[in-house]
């Protein structure tokens, strides 16, 4: 393989553990556990893995000799840097515990399990890809694993290959049906153990015991460098806005994120949105008032940061993608007529069949916004919100009202938009020395967590603030985490998605600080990643996790 210069010197890179995995890790079970909500319905649901106790490792001086572990490893969903350090983590993790130790690799996701489809990842495969981006290494999918037939046909490759453990890395859906799996192989004895990882960039993946989803830091960080290049660039050129949309599906945990590294001049928050029921005239009306303040300053241009999942938090517009989603889901004979249709009566036939509060929404947005909303939907039966061009739409909207503004007299500057979509850029990067160290140490965990015969725990790493020796590695149960859920009509068990807490301290500095940076041109510009050089610069985690831990 042909590599450059800095991956070369960043294969040396040696991830850091937290001390208690450096020798002989001891186990110490904590107290039982309860799933966050609807506790009878989810112990009743995994009587096999419902309660189990939480777990952390210390450092412990009893070293004795295991047997050899095999181990298949999942990549589930989306890219999140440091993937790879989580493989590599698992196989340094399994060859400690004995040196006969296998790790196998299921190709292009849960759907590599069910067919078969999979490699032995051996030294030197691993030593290719330790502390780079991607998940090349065996590529990743989003087939969704739960029907029993999906786990039996996995049983079966496991048993070919003496499995003793799964481990899924993956966010909450993924995990969720890890932990279905994990329930479903101890009610039949199968014995194989599951355990998952917490991965996705956009930080949902998050509570009292997992602290934060790997990717995030590297991905926010990434997009930070963009933003701050761009905010820089506005400010020397003087005669743009840049609207950026950032990826995170629901959660506007990086938008947050990203604001508190670079001081943006307007960003919106899915959340607050929701809570304070704002329309979509009120959010143009708010974008309008900053910028028609900076222009009284003369600052004819400026920054505004919106979040992926932002359409779907407006009241008006949840109301109708809700109803988009019921007529057009997959199966039923209405999406079937509406394939049939041709492209352009389409929207007419839309309005006719939805009620009329949101066929007066529908009929409101740009032609290109509304079939936007009608695209395909994801296997989840969810409309993709990265296909939707909300920051155009929002640039669009704007213009409008300040055109208004511009007759009434309240607005006399000038407006010119460029956009901007950061998502896939950042999913891939090489890991920050953060990601690459927890990652690795995820891995690591999951290792110890499958030579102490554990299934249905995600792996842990907490305290991440500190320095990595004193970061606390350990197992949850994932059943702690779920509550139920209506999917598809049904109510299900879940793993609960984590969304900006508008109570939390993130938020709170965020709000304290907005209005001064609305105004202003105090810009952070963070540049690029350091991989080499002082601690300050180089092993600093997310402002996120920062504020929550002060
Ligand atoms: P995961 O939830 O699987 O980690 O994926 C996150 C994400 O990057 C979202 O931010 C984004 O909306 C989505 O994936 C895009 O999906 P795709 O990779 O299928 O285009």
């Amino acid at each position: 393989m042909n590599i450059s210069a800095l991956q070369k010197e960043r294969a040396k890179y040696q991830p850091k553990l937290p001390k208690s995995l450096i020798g002989a890790a001891k186990l110490v079970v904590g107290a039982k556990t309860e799933s966050v909500a609807d506790q009878k319905e989810i112990a009743e649901l995994f009587p096999n893995t419902y309660g189990m106790p939480l777990i952390t490792f210390e450092e412990g001086n009893e070293k004795s000799d295991k047997d050899p572990v095999n181990v298949g490893v999942i990549l589930s969903g989306g890219q999140a840097p440091g993937g790879h350090n989580v493989i590599s983590g698992i196989f340094d993790g399994i060859k400690k515990i004995n040196s006969k130790s296998k790790l196998y690799g299921f190709l292009g996701g849960p759907g590599g399990l069910v067919d078969h489809d999979y490699i032995e990842l051996t030294a030197e495969i691993i030593d290719e890809y330790r502390n780079t981006g991607g998940f090349d290494i065996i590529g990743s999918g989003r087939t969704k694993l739960e029907e029993h037939k999906q786990f039996d046909k996995g049983l079966e490759v496991a048993r070919d290959l003496s499995l003793n453990a799964l481990v899924v890395i993956g966010g909450d859906d993924s995990n969720t049906n890890a932990c279905v799996l994990a329930e479903y192989y101890a009610a039949n004895n199968a014995g194989v153990q599951v355990i998952g990882c917490p991965k996705t960039i956009d930080g949902d993946l998050k509570n009292e015991m997992i602290e934060t989803s790997f990717g995030f830091d590297t991905a926010t960080k990434v997009y930070s460098e963009l933003i701050g290049n761009i905010q820089r660039d506005a400010n020397s050129a003087k005669k743009y806005w840049h609207f950026i949309k950032l990826m995170g599906r629901s959660a506007s945990h990086i938008g947050l994120e990203c604001a508190l590294k670079t001081q943006p001049n307007i960003t919106l928050i899915s959340e607050e949105v929701a809570k304070e029921k704002q329309t979509l005239g009120e959010i143009v009306e708010y974008m309008a008032g900053v910028i028609a303040k900076r222009a009284e300053h003369g600052y004819n241009f400026g920054v505004a940061l919106i979040p992926e999942g932002l359409i779907e938090f407006i009241p008006e517009m949840k109301i109708l993608i809700g109803e988009l989603n019921d007529l057009l889901a997959e199966g039923t004979k209405t999406a079937e007529i509406f394939q049939n249709i041709k492209k352009s009566y389409r929207p007419e036939w839309i309005i006719e069949k939805i009620s009329p509060e949101s066929a007066a929404v529908f009929k409101s947005l740009p032609l290109g916004i509304a079939n936007q909303l009608t695209l395909d939907r994801d296997p989840h039966g969810n409309v993709q919100v990265s296909l939707i061009e909300t920051e155009k739409l929002l640039g669009e909207m704007v213009k409008v009202k300040l055109d208004e503004m511009k007759k009434e007299g309240s607005f006399s500057g000038k407006f010119g938009a460029q956009y901007h979509f950061f998502g896939y850029e950042g999913r891939c990067a090489a890991p920050s020395n953060f990601d690459a160290d927890y990652c690795y140490s995820l891995g690591f965990t999951a290792s110890v967590l499958i030579s102490e015969g554990k299934t249905g725990y995600m792996a842990s790493v907490r305290n991440l603030t500190a320095a990595a020796d004193e970061w606390i590695a350990g197992g949850v149960p994932i059943t702690m985490m779920m509550n139920m859920e209506k999917r598809h009509g049904h109510m299900k068990p879940v793993i609960q998605k984590a969304l900006v807490e508008l109570d939390g301290a993130p938020y709170k500095y965020f709000i304290k600080k907005r209005g001064e940076w609305a105004n202003s041109t105090q810009f952070i510009y963070p540049g690029p990643i350091q991989y080499f050089g002082p601690t300050e610069v180089c092993d600093q985690t997310t402002e996120t996790l920062k504020l929550e831990q002060a």
